[in-house]
C-alpha cells in the first residue's frame, strides 16, 4: 500500500472520530439546557400543571436523619408518682412561698405571715386559723426551725383530714350519684372510674342521666365502649331520673357491682338544678332501698376557693359521702383539698392530676401531704 493511501485512510478514520464526539458533545449539552418556558396562553392561569409523569432516574433526595428509634415502652407510673407528677406546680408553689417566709424571718411577724402563705395557698380562712392556732401552741413565740415546721405542720394537716370513705356499705350493685357544676369533669371522672373498676375486675355499668346535652352522653358512651363496661343511654332531652332508675334496675338486673349515673351539671339556676339532683336521689332509692350508696361531688381543684364553696353548696343540699378533687395538674390550688376535708369533714374521695384514663387516683392524705410540702 502506498503511503499516500496510507494517509488517505487515517485521515478518514479521523474524520468520522471528530464527528462522533461533537454528535456526542452536542447531545449532552442539548440535556443539560433548561427546557424553554411556554408561555400560559391566555386564560388557563388558573388550570394547575398537569402531574409531571415520574422522573426515570431517582430526584436526588434531602439528606434525611435516619428515624429514631423509638423509645422503650415506659413502665405505667404508679399512682404515687402521677400525684407528685401532678401536684408538681403546688408542691413549687409551697417551696418558694415558705422560701419567702424563712428569709429573714422574725418570730414575732412569723406566724402572721405563715397565716398569709396558707390563706394564698387556697387553704382556706377557717383551717388556715386552725393550723395558725395550732403551730403557736406547739412553737409559743419562738421562731420554729424548717424541719419542726415541716413535721408539725404536716402532722396537723393530716389530723384535721377526715378518714377515707367508709367503705361498709356492701351494696350490690353499688349505687353512685356524680353531681357537679357544668366543665367540673364528672364525665371524664366517670370514664376515669369505669376504666380502674373495671381492670379491678368489677363489672360496671353507667347511666348516662346527663340527658341535657346529646355531647355529653356521646362522650360517655365511647368510654363505656372503649372499656368494655355497660351503659343505659337514652336521647337527648329525657327525663335524668328516669335514666337513672333505669340505669339501676338494669344494674340490678345485669348483675353489675357498681352502677355510676352521670348527672347534668348545667341548669338555669342553683335552685333547680338541687331539687333535680333530690329528685334523682329519691328516684333511685325507688328502683333500689338504700341507693345511691354514694353522692360524689366532682369539683374542678383547679378553681380553689370557689371549689370549696360549690362543695359547701352541694353538701346542704345533697349530704355528699365524697368528693373528687380534679384538675389538680398545672395548678398550683391544690390546698383547696385540704380545706374541703377539713371543713365540711366529708372525704376526698379521689383527685384527678391529668385528661389521661389512668389520671384520677385515690386520695390519701398522708401521701398527698407529704408530696406538698416535700420542698419545704
Ligand atoms: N387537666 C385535666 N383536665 C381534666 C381533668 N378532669 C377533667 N378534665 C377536663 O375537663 C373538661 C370538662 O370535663 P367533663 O368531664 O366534660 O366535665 P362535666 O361537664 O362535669 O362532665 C374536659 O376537657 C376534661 O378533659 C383532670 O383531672 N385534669
Ligand atoms: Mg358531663
Amino acid at each position: 500500500m502506498e503511503n499516500n493511501q496510507l494517509l488517505v485512510i487515517i485521515l478518514g478514520i479521523l474524520l468520522v472520530l471528530g464527528v462522533v464526539v461533537v454528535a456526542v458533545a452536542l447531545r449532552a449539552r442539548a440535556r443539560r439546557k433548561p427546557p424553554v418556558e411556554q408561555p400560559l396562553p391566555p386564560g388557563k392561569a388558573e388550570i394547575p400543571p398537569p402531574a409531571a409523569p415520574e422522573a426515570k432516574t431517582p430526584a436526588p433526595q434531602p439528606a434525611v436523619a435516619p428515624a429514631p428509634t423509638p423509645p422503650p415502652a415506659a413502665a405505667p407510673l404508679t399512682d404515687e408518682a402521677r400525684v407528685s407528677k401532678g401536684l408538681g406546680r403546688t408542691k413549687v408553689f409551697f417551696q418558694q412561698t415558705f422560701d419567702k417566709l424563712f428569709t429573714g424571718a422574725k418570730a414575732e411577724a412569723f406566724f402572721g405571715d405563715m397565716e398569709e402563705v396558707l390563706l394564698t395557698a387556697d387553704i382556706g380562712i377557717d383551717f388556715t386559723e386552725k393550723i395558725v392556732a395550732a403551730l403557736k401552741s406547739s412553737f409559743g413565740m419562738r421562731l420554729p426551725g424548717r424541719d419542726e415546721l415541716k413535721a408539725r405542720l404536716s402532722d396537723i394537716l393530716m389530723q384535721q383530714l377526715p378518714g377515707n370513705l367508709g367503705g361498709s356499705v356492701d351494696a350490690h350493685p353499688r349505687v353512685v350519684l356524680v353531681v357537679g357544676v357544668n366543665g367540673a369533669g364528672k364525665t371524664t371522672t366517670i370514664a376515669k372510674l369505669c376504666q380502674r373498676f373495671q381492670a379491678q375486675g368489677k363489672k360496671v355499668l353507667v347511666g348516662a342521666a346527663d340527658t341535657f346535652r346529646a355531647a355529653a352522653t356521646e362522650q360517655l358512651r365511647t368510654w363505656v365502649e372503649r372499656v368494655g363496661a355497660d351503659g343505659v343511654f337514652q336521647k337527648e332531652g329525657s327525663d335524668p331520673s328516669a335514666v337513672a332508675f333505669d340505669s339501676v334496675q338494669a344494674a340490678r338486673s345485669r348483675g353489675a357491682d357498681v352502677c355510676l349515673i352521670d348527672t347534668a351539671g348545667r341548669l338555669h339556676t342553683k335552685v333547680n338544678l338541687m331539687e333535680e339532683l333530690q329528685k334523682m336521689k329519691r328516684v333511685v332509692a325507688k328502683a333500689m332501698p338504700g341507693a345511691p350508696h354514694d353522692v360524689w361531688l366532682v369539683v374542678d381543684g383547679s378553681t380553689g376557693q370557689n371549689a370549696l364553696n360549690q362543695a359547701r353548696e352541694f353538701n346542704q343540699h345533697l349530704e355528699l359521702t365524697g368528693v373528687v378533687v380534679t384538675k389538680l395538674d398545672g395548678s398550683a390550688k391544690g390546698g383547696a383539698v385540704l380545706a374541703i376535708g377539713a371543713e365540711l369533714k366529708v372525704p376526698v374521695v379521689f383527685i384527678g392530676v391529668g385528661e389521661s384514663p389512668e389520671d384520677l387516683v385515690p386520695f390519701n392524705g398522708k401521701s398527698f401531704v407529704e408530696t406538698i410540702l416535700e420542698g419545704l
